[in-house]
């Protein structure tokens, strides 16, 4: 009953404080409350925590709770074999979460097609064909706005700034670690245009200008 009262009345003072803030935006800010809604968890007593803040009794990683991250990484070459940064990849508990820093000069300003293909080889520099097709090819399936795809091996696109540089960070549910890296292994590719997302079979990003051998 304590906890009923409490709510409502914490709903009143958001209410309230809603009409302040429309009125003065500016004065309301600093008097905004935490932000309390009717499903959020009851506060936790004091008493309970220890210094951190934590239950005592929380679940850790020693639990075996959290499943183990595996991490990969690749180094990424440019055109003439050159290193132009390098990607890491974490795989999640949900999904592949893939990170990419390259230094300026590694690409053209603008957007660029970036893919997991299908055999872990850049040894033909410059032209990185040996690196094989998409992740998980399908006949007419490229393409992460494609009814008929995607392909395993699609990624959002990667923006190259004015100086060249780029950060990238995508997450995809479709790929592993361990497959990526088992067999004859996976590549990065990053292509020299865009991919659309939907024309066969490479979304139109033409040439492949960079590689990275996924390790
Ligand atoms: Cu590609």
């Amino acid at each position: 009953m304590i906890s009923r009262i409490a709510l409502l009345g914490s709903a009143i003072a958001l209410g309230a404080c809603a009409s302040v803030a429309q009125a003065t935006p500016q004065e309301a800010g600093s008097e905004t409350p935490p932000a309390a809604t009717e499903d959020a968890a009851p506060a936790m007593p004091m008493e309970m925590m220890d210094h951190e803040g934590m239950m005592p009794d929380m679940p850790g990683p020693a639990d075996g709770v959290f499943p183990t991250m595996a991490r990969g990484t690749a180094d990424m070459i440019g055109l003439e074999g050159q290193s132009i940064g390098s990607a890491n990849l974490l795989d999640g508990p949900n999904g592949l979460m893939i990170r990419l820093e390259l230094a300026p000069g590694s690409l053209a300003p603008g957007w660029h097609g970036i893919h997991l293909h299908a055999t872990g080889d850049c040894s033909d520099v410059g032209m990185y064909k040996m690196s094989g097709g998409h992740v998980g090819k399908m006949e007419g399936g490229h393409g992460l706005l494609n009814p008929k795809g995607p392909e395993n091996g699609d990624l959002p696109n990667i923006w190259a700034a004015a100086d060249g540089s780029a950060g990238y960070e995508a997450f995809t549910t479709l790929d592993t670690l361990s497959a990526l890296v088992a067999d004859d292994g996976s590549a990065i590719i990053i292509h020299e245009g865009e991919d659309d997302h939907m024309t066969q079979p490479i979304g139109g990003a033409g040439a492949r200008v960079a590689c990275g051998v996924i390790k």
